[in-house]
């Protein structure tokens, strides 16, 4: 060998630049219609929100930027916002609309047959844009909860041109540097058609509306069997994949803390990412997670979850691939997936603890943030007011 880089002397290097975006809603209450339990030292604003991503951030060094939702994260002042993250060592991430919570989006929002409740929703998102220009967030990101209940209700092929017609509108007020991600969702809130489903659907909006519309991935969002990491792929291929809403479901759209229920999807998914680099900052994926703490403390339960992500995009990285290419062309079956089990059966935890040490981060960031009495602190401060929670 006559030259090497560091990515060959330490096959985990590129984790150096990899990060994860944390959502502002994770650290409100939340629950199911049958009850949302509260805590102690909730936040009750999105300064609040904030400082509490911010502490994510501190202790892992894996979660610099926050995304927030309009208009549950309105403030008066954005600027004052973004820089109030700043100062906290954090960024504005992604600014997502809201669709799904006004009496006007009964039959949809973006598709609904009346022609002035679209242009209110559209008129939302130029909001949003505001949002971003004033805190340097350059994604909006848009989950259509639009789609009917019954068979009749509306016209499915209408529905889809309405939609087309409103995103174009709202494509056409961005900026140049600014994106717009489109999220699928088979179902829920509406149970017999959504008008955005699937990865299919979205692309095709994508595609139509131009270079900067990208597809969110939101892993809770499929039909059980589905082999999301072929939709990753296939999305990489299109050079369309946006971004991730990671979580872990078992049943529906659980927003479970993301490699708790399947580790080996999160490790599958993430092989697929490095097989095509988009990893590196400059692919433009974003890993954001998108996720509710119902029952465990929610601090916590951010940093278990972005530790979760850096575990399995570490594994992936350690997936000796020229061995994995030469047994694919040997078709030589085991020995392929001999391989890959090879990198996610290795225990990863020391070298990213040695990894965390040789950066000034703590070995173990949820015994250090337990440690460090920030949630008895703000137990103490929080007191009055109404805690945040889905919604506010
Ligand atoms: C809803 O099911 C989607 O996952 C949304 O991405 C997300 O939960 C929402 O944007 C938060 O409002
Ligand atoms: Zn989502
Ligand atoms: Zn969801």
């Amino acid at each position: 060998m006559t030259s090497s880089t560091p990515s060959h002397t330490d096959p985990l290097a590129d984790l150096d630049t990899f990060s994860i975006e944390v959502p502002s809603w994770a650290y409100g209450n939340s629950g199911t219609r049958f009850k949302v339990f509260t805590t102690q030292g909730t936040p009750r604003d999105p300064w609040e929100k904030i400082a509490d991503a911010g502490q994510v951030h501190a202790f892992t060094g894996l979660a610099p930027r926050v995304s927030i939702h309009i208009p549950w994260d309105a403030v008066d002042d954005f600027v004052e916002l973004a820089s109030y993250a700043r100062d906290l060592g954090v960024s504005i991430g992604s600014v997502n609309s809201n669709l799904f919570q006004d009496d006007d989006y009964r039959l949809g929002s973006l598709t609904n047959p009346d022609p002035g409740i679209r242009a209110k929703a559209v008129a939302h998102h130029r909001q949003c844009l505001e949002v971003m220009r004033a805190t340097g967030s350059k994604d909006l990101k848009i989950w259509l909860p639009d789609g009917t209940n019954y068979p009749g209700q509306d016209s499915l092929r209408d529905r889809q041109e309405r939609l087309a017609e409103s995103l174009r509108e709202i494509y056409d007020a961005t900026a140049e540097d600014e994106r717009l991600l489109l999220e699928y969702k088979i179902f829920e809130p509406y149970f017999y058609s959504m008008d955005v489903p699937d990865w299919g659907t979205s692309l095709l909006h994508c595609l139509a509306l131009g270079e900067r519309a990208k597809v969110i991935l939101d892993t809770g969002h499929h039909a059980p069997t589905t082999n999301i990491e072929f939709i990753v792929m296939q999305l990489l291929r299109a050079g369309r994949l946006g971004a991730f809403d990671f979580n872990s479901r078992n049943y529906g759209d659980d927003d479970l803390i993301v490699g708790s229920a399947d580790p080996f999807q999160l490790f599958r998914i993430m092989h697929e990412i490095v097989s095509q680099q988009a990893h590196l900052p400059e692919s433009g994926v974003n890993f954001m997670l998108d996720q509710c703490h119902n029952i465990e403390e929610k601090i916590p339960g951010q940093i278990r979850s972005v530790l979760n992500v850096q575990q399995a995009t570490a594994k992936a990285l350690l997936v000796d691939r020229e061995a994995l290419l030469a047994a694919q062309q040997a078709g030589d079956v085991l020995g392929a997936h001999g391989v890959l089990m090879d990198a996610y059966e290795t225990d990863v935890r020391g070298l990213l603890a040695d990894r965390r040490e040789a950066a000034g981060l703590p070995r173990d960031p949820l015994r250090a943030f337990a440690e460090s009495g920030y949630a008895a602190r703000v137990a103490a401060e929080r007191v009055g007011g109404t805690q945040a929670g889905w919604g506010a």
